[in-house]
């Protein structure tokens, strides 16, 4: 490869770069249960819907119980039919609060993550 195509090489990758629109990342949208609630009784599973399509095998969810123990039932998992939502499975869960950690990989290939609680209350 030749020096003046390496150079127009950079260049593009600096455009495009520079010129990526802010609102293109996976941020959280809103979940079920939602963020903050409080839920009458165990939900089977939790979904988690994002602000832009997602790669699967780069994003994940946990969700600990208040001692940090993992209440998940296997690996998130992303729909093909709904690439921007992810769903994992829960273990049947005791009242108290719980903690869901979300990490993401947008297709744009940005990451973003964060956290949220939701309450099981005494159903
Ligand atoms: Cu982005």
């Amino acid at each position: 490869m030749n020096s003046r195509i390496i150079a127009a090489a950079l260049a593009l990758v600096a455009t495009l770069t520079t010129t990526s629109p802010l609102l293109a990342h996976a941020f959280l949208d809103h979940s079920d249960p939602a963020v903050g609630s409080t839920v009458p009784s165990s939900p089977t599973v939790i979904h988690l819907w994002f602000t832009q399509e997602l790669e699967p095998a780069f994003s994940w969810v946990t969700v600990s119980d208040q001692s940090g123990a993992a209440v998940t039932d296997g690996n998130a998992t992303v729909d093909p039919s709904s690439p921007a939502e992810m769903t994992v499975k829960l273990k049947s869960l005791s009242p108290g609060t719980y903690t869901v950690k979300w990490h993401a990989l947008s297709v744009d290939t940005h990451t973003t993550e964060g956290d949220f609680n939701f309450t099981v209350g005494k159903g």
